[in-house]
């Protein structure tokens, strides 16, 4: 399969000569650099997704949606967290609302996308890595999650299909819409690149080519991946997205049921970074999922980042 890097690298020559190229072709990073989900997705709760009885989740009160993780014993906490990243990338964000919600105490470096210097040392050349404890480095957003959630609930068993079946729709479908939406128009991509130049690990001189040639680029490549994915309007589909994912909740605050579950915070993580943007913002306008995911935001809490 050929190796893509991200969008980000398109304002280095060399990068633009070899993927630019691939890229308008239809080639997204996101799907042809994805490996297959990982086994072993365990679940939170108890209890799927779908088929329960709505009635008695309305009754929840928002005081219950902190993480339950009272052990017998040493809570058995993941240590040492560090996470390497690209501010604006979905499947980092993924890992971040979950580290934010389980209150685990992580620190950032942000990866430069055209060097990548801060990952020199890995093998494994995507974002999110997470390092823990003893220097042991966990690849892949949904492995992270799963590797860190087995640490902190070891009893649990991964018996949730309908957890797991959203996950993958996460990864599967969700992030897909994003791109389409967030580079639609020249005025969004150019917001889109806005937000990724200010937040993301950029050299001066970088960060001027980035806003500029990259938004350009992206909102060519957009209309490449909206076919890719068959996706005819960009926003119905963003719009048929959130509405697919209220329909999931039937009625109750969470996928999880009264508390979040782990698919509850990846939609969460990967819609967190486009929220404040024209597309986001039209989401919230435009489908009923506003109310979710402003349980989502107080459920989720503020940053568990250390530096
Ligand atoms: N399946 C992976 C996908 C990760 C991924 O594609 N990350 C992108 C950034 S959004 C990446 O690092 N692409 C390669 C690159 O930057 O060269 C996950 O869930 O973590």
């Amino acid at each position: 399969m050929r190796q893509l890097k991200p969008l980000y690298q398109l304002t280095n020559a060399a990068a633009r000569r070899r993927l630019l190229p691939a890229l308008l072709n239809g080639a997204d990073y996101h799907s042809l650099t994805a490996p297959p989900p990982p086994p072993g997705i365990f679940n939170q709760r108890g209890g799927p997704c779908g088929g329960l009885g709505s009635a008695r989740w309305y009754t929840a009160v928002a005081s219950a949606v902190a993480p339950d993780l009272s052990v017998k014993g040493e809570r058995p906490f993941p240590k040492d967290v560090v996470l390497y990243q690209y501010e604006a990338c979905p499947f980092c964000n993924k890992v971040k609302a979950f580290l934010d919600y389980y209150k685990i105490p992580y620190k950032v470096v942000e990866v430069n996308p055209i060097s990548k210097k801060e990952i020199k040392w890995s093998d494994y050349r995507k974002v999110p890595i997470v390092t823990v404890e003893g220097g042991k480095q966990l690849n892949d957003s949904s492995a992270i999650i799963d590797d860190l959630f087995q640490k902190l609930q070891p009893d649990e068993f991964p018996d949730d299909v309908e957890e797991k079946k959203w996950r993958g729709w996460v990864d599967n479908h969700l992030v897909h819409v994003l791109s389409p939406n967030i580079y639609r128009s020249p005025s969004e991509a150019l917001e889109s690149f806005d937000y990724i130049t200010t937040h993301g690990n950029f050299t001066f001189m970088e960060r001027l080519i980035a806003k500029y040639t990259g938004a350009a680029a992206m909102y060519m490549v957009a209309k490449k991946l909206k076919k890719k994915h068959n996706i005819d309007d960009e926003r119905a589909a963003l719009y048929g997205a959130a509405e697919t994912w209220v329909d999931v909740l039937k009625g109750r605050p969470f996928c999880g049921g009264a508390k979040p579950n782990l698919a509850d915070l990846a939609v969460f993580g990967v819609l967190r970074p486009i929220r404040q943007l024209q597309s986001g913002k039209d989401m919230v306008e435009n489908t009923r999922i506003g109310e979710w995911y402003d349980r989502m935001e107080k459920a989720v809490g503020g940053s568990a980042r250390i530096i």
